[in-house]
């Protein structure tokens, strides 16, 4: 048994943890001998890391950092989730939460005080250094709460155009049926790939056509359930055939779309029919497969300082409104206690980030995540 002494222990509490073999039956049993003392009970889920943070070992965007790094499915999920809790987004957010503060006590000031003079100007310049702040913080933080779970990625195209040929080409190993006749693949299959640090749930489809029936109608479905959810989709399209008013009616589904113009080899002609950006690849062949993930990856741009925990870009963002607001505040020339309650909120929303006045139900909320014993 190890003696945890707080407050240096993990909670700041004292502490003792007791290591033994892993057998479930050696750990019941022990258990069993705690619990017969009658004064133990087992934690609730993240109860170690909650009272981390009711005891001011750490804040709660670091608390979240120790849910994010449990939870965390990939490398790149992992080193997002340590970068936060290091706490550098806490310090940041508390000085910019101390230069409000500011801001608001020295316009207080200027209520009580006659000498202290009201100076739009520099509240002005001063409130825009924040809103830049914010922005910084805030530039990628969807792509960094995708890059953090996954980029869900789906290939999709009409019949044949080689959707398997790329899946397998991306994969670098044949996990997809690769046929010449139409309707090979039905079943969604699905593998997660990494390049550039990032992670992609890949996801093969069946090619969309009409007029299918049976179980290839079902894997359409499938498709287009899928399609509905990506971040990202390949479209891909048979470069002998060109881009079709079939192609038109599916690009556009997903949320980001590369157009990938396949069967490059075959391609004689001067490249036509195909959209600005496309790319041209040849999966028989393994050509152009590299651009492909460049131009995949170039999409997902990391945030600097990557704000990747949505309530974090929901409290920032909505700091950032009402800054904007006491922003046309001062240029209309509305008296400096107008300014205040927008500042007031500014600031309480970025204090709630680290969990200041933060409501049990949310604190409920983020540690239910959690698991038992952390
Ligand atoms: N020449 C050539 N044939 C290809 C290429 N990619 C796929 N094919 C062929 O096109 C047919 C359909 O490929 P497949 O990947 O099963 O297409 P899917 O139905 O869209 O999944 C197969 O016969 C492949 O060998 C390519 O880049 N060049
Ligand atoms: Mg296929």
């Amino acid at each position: 048994m190890v003696f945890h002494p707080g407050p240096q222990s993990y909670t700041g509490e004292d502490t003792a943890e007791i290591s033994c073999h892993g057998n479930p039956l050696l750990v019941d049993t022990i258990m069993e001998i705690i619990g017969a003392t009658g004064l133990a009970r087992t934690a609730e889920k993240g109860e170690f890391t909650k009272r981390a943070y009711i005891n001011g070992k750490i804040d709660l965007a670091q608390a979240e950092a120790v849910g994010a790094l449990i939870n965390a499915e990939s490398a790149g999920g992992v080193r997002m989730a340590q970068s936060l809790l290091t706490g550098d987004l806490s310090r940041r957010l508390s000085r910019m939460g101390e230069d409000l503060f500011g801001i608001i006590t020295g316009i207080e000031a200027s209520f009580v005080i006659e000498e202290a003079e009201h100076d739009p100007d520099s509240i002005r310049r001063a409130v825009d250094a924040i809103i830049r702040e914010i922005d910084s913080l805030l530039a990628h933080a969807d792509c960094a709460a995708k890059r953090y779970s996954g980029i869900i990625t789906t290939v999709a195209g009409l019949p044949n155009a080689g959707k398997s040929s790329i899946f397998n080409a991306v994969l670098g190993y044949p996990r997809a049926i690769v046929h010449h006749e139409s309707g090979t693949t039905r079943d969604i299959i699905r593998e997660r790939v990494t390049f550039s640090g990032i992670d992609f749930l890949f996801h093969d489809t069946a090619g969309i056509r009409e007029t299918a029936s049976g179980p290839e109608e079902i894997g359409i479905q499938k498709t287009v359930d899928i399609l509905k959810q990506s971040h990202l989709v390949l479209y891909v399209v048979d470069a002998c055939k060109g881009l079709s008013k079939q192609d038109e009616r599916w690009l556009g589904m997903g949320e980001k779309t590369i157009v990938v113009m396949n069967k490059a080899d075959l391609q004689n002609h001067p490249k036509y029919g195909a959209r600005e950006g496309a790319v041209w690849v040849s999966a028989k062949y393994g050509h152009g497969i590299r651009d492909l993930l460049g131009a995949m990856a170039d999409l997902f741009p990391m945030g600097q300082r990557g704000v990747f925990i949505p309530r974090h870009s929901y409290l920032l963002s909505r700091a950032r409104q009402y800054l904007s607001y006491c922003r046309e505040a001062i240029d209309e020339r509305m008296t400096p206690d107008v300014l205040v309650i927008d500042l007031k909120t500014a600031h309480q929303s970025i204090r709630e980030i680290a969990g200041d006045s933060i409501g049990q139900d949310v604190l409920d909320q983020i540690f239910s995540d959690f698991c038992v014993g952390k």
